[in-house]
This record gives C-alpha cells, sequence and structure tokens, in this order.
C-alpha cells in the first residue's frame, strides 16, 4: 500500500441554513473526526478542514421567507454549528465559512484560471425570468409538475418525491417561487464545465484506478459515467454567492456546488501559510468524508475542476456514508423529524460520547440505517455501562483496595494469562485495518471486544476470591486487566474521546499516544492509578419515553398540519368525471427501471391490450410483489415519456399522511378491463 507524508482531511460543508441533528454526525462527522484523531494519534502531519457553506437557494429562500437577510440567515446557523461540533468534540483544525473574504479571491481565482485556459464552454440559452419580480429563476425559485412522478411542488432542479434531478426546462406548469407568476423564457448567458470531455479520464482514474473505494461510491460513480456526462453550468443568474469575475456578468454568480468544494482550499489557505503541500504535493492524501448525496460533485466535478485547473492533487478516498433514518422514517428539516444536537445535549449533559457511540455502532456505512431510541439506550446500558464501564471500574476499585492504587508485579503467567495479553496487540492490529479502510462500526466493535475480553478474564479469575488464598496470583490478574484497560484508554480515544481522557486521567497515563497501543507494559508496576469514578451511567426508561413522547408529538403536530392542507378538491360534474377511464388491470411483468430508485417499468394486462406504465412505486414495492397482482389504473392518460419509456396510464394508489402508500385493488379478483364508477 502506498505509504503519504500527510493526510488532507475533508468533512462536508453543512449548509448554513439549519441546524445539525444526528444524521450530520452519523453520516459525516463523527467518521472523519475518529480518522483524524487516530492519524493525529499516530503523530502524522493532518489537518481536519471544514465550515459553513453559506451559498445557495435554500439560503435566499428561508431568508425570504423569514423576511431577514441571507446574511443574517447564515450568521445565525454559522455559529451555532460551529459550537455543536465544538460541544461533540469533532476537533476540525478550522471551521470556515465561504462567505470569508479569502474564500471569494480563492473562488474567483479558480474560476478566472479555468476561464483563461479556455476550459469552459460558454453558452447563451433560455431560461425562466419573472417578469414581475425582475429576475431569473434558478434552481429552487421555479416550481412546477415533475414530469417523471406527476409531483406538482418539483424544484427545478430536483423532485424530491422521485429524487431525479432536474433542470427547469422539464417541468410542466412552471411558476416563479418569488411571485407566483407564469414565466417567460429569456436569453441568458452563461459557463458550462464539459464534464463529457473528462470522461475517458475519469474512466481511468475512478473506475480502474479507484477500485478500493467504497461499493455505494464506485457503484454512485460508475452509474453516471456509464450514462454519458453534459456539461454541467457552473454560474446562476442569483445574486446571493461568489460574483462571476468577469466583465459583463453582473448579476450572475457562481453556482454554490462550483464555490463549495473550493472552500476546502480557502480554508486551507485560511489555516495555514504552508497550505500548499497539502494541496498540492503528491506524497499527500487527501480524504473527503461525505453523505451520499454529494458523491458525484466530489468523485465527479470537484476532481474534474482540479484536474482542469492542474496543480491541485486529487482526492485518494471518498467515504461516503448512506443515510440515517430516525424511529422508522427519513429524517427531515421541515418535518422536525430529527435529534438536534443541541436539544440532545440539554436533555443529556455531559453524554457526547453516548451518541458519538451509537452513530458509530450503527453507523450507515454500507446501507441506510435507523437510529431508535431504544438502540441508543440499550447501548449505553448493555454495552458502555455493563461491559465496558464495568471493567475499568473493577479494576480501577480492586486495584485502590488491594494495593493503594498502586500498579501491582506481574507474577509467573499461565496459559490463558498469555493467550489474554496476545489477545491485546491481535485486536489492536484489527482496529488499526477497519480504521485505515473506513469501517469505523468494526473498528469500534473490535475496540470493545477487548473491553469484552477484559470482563471475561476478571469474571473467570474472581481476583476477589482468591486474594485470601493466593495474593500472588491476585497481582499477576490486576496486572494484566490494568493493562487492558490502558489499552483501552488509547484504543477508544478515537471514539469516546471525552471518556478516555476521564479514564486517563484515572489511570495517570498522559496523552494518548498510538504508538502504546498493543503493548503489556503501559502501566509499570509501582505506577499509581487514582480513584476511579463510573464512566457511564445507566440511562432509565423514563428518559427515553420521553424522547420517544416529543416525537410522537411531533407526529401529531405534522399530522394536524397536513390534514389542513389537504383541503377538498373543487367540484367537478358528472360527465367530466365519466370522462376519466378507471379500469381493473393486471400486472404481468415488473422491473426497476434502471439508475432511478423509484420507478417501477410495468407491462399491464388492461383487458384493451397490453402495454406499458412508469410509475413511481419501486421504494414501497419490490417488482416481485407486483407481479400477477390486480390493480386499478386510469386508462386514458395522455401518454408521457419518462426516462425514454412510453408510459401509457396511470396506476391508483393511495397515500396517507405519514407519506404511507398503498395500491388500489379490486376486493376480488375481476376480469381486467372492467370499469370503476
Ligand atoms: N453543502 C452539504 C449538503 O449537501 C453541502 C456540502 C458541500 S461540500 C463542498 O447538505
Ligand atoms: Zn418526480
Amino acid at each position: 500500500m502506498k505509504t503519504f507524508k500527510r493526510y488532507l482531511v475533508t468533512s462536508a460543508l453543512p449548509y448554513a441554513n439549519g441546524p445539525l441533528h444526528i444524521g450530520h454526525l452519523a453520516g459525516v462527522y463523527v467518521p472523519s473526526d475518529i480518522y483524524t484523531r487516530y492519524l493525529r494519534m499516530k503523530g502524522e502531519d493532518v489537518i481536519s478542514i471544514c465550515g459553513s457553506d453559506e451559498h445557495g437557494v435554500p439560503i435566499t429562500l428561508k431568508a425570504r421567507n423569514e423576511g431577514i437577510t441571507p446574511k443574517e440567515v447564515v450568521d445565525r446557523y454559522h455559529f451555532l454549528n460551529k459550537k455543536a461540533f465544538e460541544d461533540f468534540g469533532i476537533t476540525f483544525d478550522i471551521y470556515s465559512r465561504t462567505s470569508n473574504k479569502i474564500h471569494y479571491e480563492t473562488a474567483s481565482e479558480f474560476f478566472l484560471k479555468l476561464y483563461n485556459k479556455g476550459d469552459f464552454v460558454e453558452k447563451i440559452s433560455e431560461q425562466y425570468y419573472d417578469e414581475e419580480a425582475g429576475c431569473f429563476l434558478a434552481d429552487r425559485y421555479i416550481v412546477g409538475t415533475c414530469p417523471h412522478c406527476g409531483n406538482e411542488n418539483a424544484y427545478g432542479d430536483q423532485c424530491e418525491k422521485c429524487g431525479t434531478s432536474l433542470s427547469p426546462n422539464e417541468l410542466i406548469n412552471p411558476h416563479s417561487t418569488i411571485s407566483g407568476s407564469k414565466p417567460v423564457l429569456k436569453e441568458t448567458k452563461h459557463w458550462y464545465l464539459p464534464l463529457d470531455k473528462y470522461e475517458g479520464w475519469l474512466k481511468k482514474w475512478i473506475l480502474e484506478d479507484h477500485k478500493e473505494w467504497k461499493s455505494n461510491v464506485y457503484g454512485q460513480c460508475k452509474s453516471w459515467i456509464d450514462q454519458g456526462l453534459q456539461p454541467r453550468a457552473v454560474s446562476r443568474d442569483l445574486d446571493w454567492g461568489v460574483p462571476v469575475p468577469l466583465k459583463g456578468a453582473e448579476g450572475k454568480v457562481l453556482y454554490v456546488w462550483f464555490d463549495a468544494p473550493i472552500g476546502y482550499i480557502s480554508a486551507t489557505k485560511e489555516l495555514t501559510p504552508s497550505w500548499e503541500k497539502y494541496w498540492k504535493d503528491p506524497e499527500t492524501r487527501m480524504v473527503h468524508f461525505i453523505g451520499k448525496d454529494n458523491i458525484v460533485f466530489h468523485c465527479i466535478i470537484f476532481p474534474v475542476m482540479l484536474k482542469a485547473e492542474g496543480s491541485f492533487i486529487l482526492p485518494d478516498n471518498v467515504p461516503a456514508n448512506e443515510f440515517l433514518n430516525l424511529e422508522g422514517d427519513k429524517i427531515s428539516t421541515s418535518r422536525n423529524w430529527a435529534v438536534w444536537l443541541h436539544e440532545y445535549l440539554e436533555d443529556f449533559p455531559g453524554k457526547q460520547d453516548v451518541l458519538r457511540y451509537t452513530l458509530c455502532a450503527n453507523a450507515p456505512e454500507t446501507k441506510d440505517n435507523d437510529f431508535t431510541w431504544k438502540d441508543f439506550q440499550a447501548r449505553n446500558n448493555n454495552e458502555l455501562v455493563a461491559i465496558l464501564g464495568n471493567f475499568v471500574n473493577r479494576t480501577l476499585v480492586l486495584t485502590n483496595n488491594y494495593y493503594h492504587g498502586a500498579v501491582p508485579e506481574r507474577g509467573a503467567t499461565d496459559e490463558n494469562d498469555e493467550s489474554v495479553l496476545a489477545e491485546i496487540s491481535a485486536i489492536k492490529k484489527n482496529v488499526e485495518a477497519s480504521l485505515g479502510n473506513f469501517r469505523f462500526r468494526e473498528a469500534l466493535k473490535e475496540a470493545m471486544n477487548l473491553a469484552r475480553l477484559g470482563n471475561k478474564y476478571l469474571a473467570d479469575a474472581e481476583p476477589w476470591k482468591l486474594v485470601k488464598t493466593n495474593p500472588a496470583r491476585v497481582k499477576t490478574i490486576l496486572n494484566i486487566a490494568l493493562q487492558i484497560t490502558a489499552n483501552l484508554a488509547v484504543l477508544l480515544e478515537p471514539f469516546l474521546p471525552f471518556s478516555m481522557e476521564k479514564l486517563r486521567k484515572m489511570t495517570n497515563q498522559g496523552k494518548a499516544d498510538w504508538a502504546n497501543a498493543g503493548r503489556t507494559d503501559l502501566l509499570k508496576p509501582g505506577h499509581h492509578v487514582n480513584k476511579a469514578s463510573l464512566l457511564f451511567d445507566k440511562i432509565e426508561d423514563e428518559e427515553i419515553r420521553k424522547q420517544i413522547d416529543k416525537l410522537h408529538q411531533t407526529k401529531r403536530a405534522n399530522e394536524q398540519e397536513s390534514a389542513t392542507i389537504l383541503q377538498a378538491k373543487e367540484p367537478v360534474s358528472f360527465d367530466d368525471f365519466t370522462k376519466v377511464d378507471i379500469r381493473t388491470a393486471t400486472v404481468l411483468e415488473a422491473e426497476k427501471v434502471p439508475r432511478t430508485t423509484k420507478l417501477l417499468k410495468l407491462k399491464i394486462d388492461t383487458g384493451l391490450d397490453i402495454r406499458t406504465i412508469v410509475s413511481g412505486i419501486a421504494e414501497y414495492f419490490e417488482p416481485q410483489q407486483m407481479i400477477g397482482k390486480q390493480i386499478s389504473i386510469v386508462a386514458n392518460l395522455e401518454p408521457r415519456r419518462i426516462k425514454g419509456i412510453e408510459s401509457k396510464g396511470m396506476i391508483l394508489m393511495a397515500e396517507d399522511k405519514d407519506g404511507k402508500f398503498v395500491i388500489i385493488s379490486p376486493e376480488y379478483k375481476v376480469s381486467n378491463g372492467s370499469p370503476i364508477k
């Protein structure tokens, strides 16, 4: 394996338009912090870079809604989020912001360098313009009906219902979110990064040279590349962002996804005058920690920017995580379905490590995962308290009771002692291997195995029974238990920094140094340990019930709100109603539409014909479940092309307030094509 001289670790810059929740920590910041703490403990030259992403339409929209300026929005959340990271022991070397002057300069320079080399394609195109408000409607300033799933509130850049990324011109019945008016098309000039020209290079760089990337990351890159890449606009008609640094480009700013990753560079410049060695020396290993929705930007677009620029290194790995759900439901800021970090700390003061532990032990490393309060309680009570805390406490209490806190000599050892001692260094190696491969859950589990081993060792050896009859043996047992304790204080430091610092104070160990891990003479005979105090305490049912109640209240509030949103529609005449041809039909074949997560392609027998319908139900039904099912359809809906497939008709479904989907099927099987009236 290649060895590196230094490390540049970046963590996705959170948008400064809302507070942070457990999903952020689990997906990006706990893993990146574990990784950087580990490297620091090994004495590596490492810097960890993060900051607020302060541009983009969601920020200006929030400002509009609240009647304040974008600057006020980002100021509020920048400081709140910076503090939340500090409170949870996320040790960035810098937490910068993309509204800083140095960032404006860096991003402008970067753009100009590419511009002057002729790397951009300049294109005049027609884009939607709001005549009432007098501005172009970029990204989320425009909403309309999604051409893929019929969602009436799809944004100009993405439909949140079916997950498809869109351009404003694809929306049906578009309207402005500023004035509500129907926009007109107007010509405007923008600059495009020709991703298509880099296809061959990306194929080699990722698909051949980075086969070691996590399979979720590699897979997403492959599917993007295989699909063929298009030029991407890197500018927008907006007034919030880094201005396009060209004459005649007034009213245009850099697209937020162009400037934000450059934020990593600006932040490094702000941190250290020797920033260039981190960004330009091929002996630096750059690692981007991100969530899965950021994969293309970090694996395709930013690398193309860096490559085009020419003087920068590329990321060596991009360990993206999947998403964390909460109690079975997608975390959502707008529905307040989240555990907010600042609220957690109010309810569980001093228990940062418990959350760090739970989020790492249950991290969405390879698939989406669920956070539940019951699991949180169990992890605390059954693992942190019962295994780790219990072992450490017993060891220190006995050492104090028997030897006034002085580490006893290790005398003759038996076979079991030797295998326990050998296990210490074996576990250390396993933890290292897992951390090196970004498998943080596995690393944590392995480190906890040392505490399990210690617990079992004491339980089997029962020094409290031997102390009268065989005091020499007890000295050996406690010496070994103390070496395990001291190793735990090192191995678990990246994961549980608050508690391990406390533990090292108890053992008088000083700074955690990875070079000490695996050693069986960490605490020398005669070395003094302090009195034991509890590292973790039990979390009672009552506390968990409160949290679950809080979520239930949120759910109820959301239900009330959506009940008021779902008002009755205008009356229609019977004649109008009969125009809709609703019939029974049977699904003959079903398959997923490639490169989509929500769409199924169904071949159905309508009694009239055999036809294809594309439906946004793939999240709720496996293709297999649909085959043979009798359903009801709107048979005379005008055909639409969805992902290049002609879809003739629509399947009837019901969606309840919680977003639960059911298919409307006849009570008994009837012949296909029976009219529903
Ligand atoms: N601001 C985070 C997000 O998508 C986005 C990351 C930018 S990293 C350069 O929530
Ligand atoms: Zn859609």
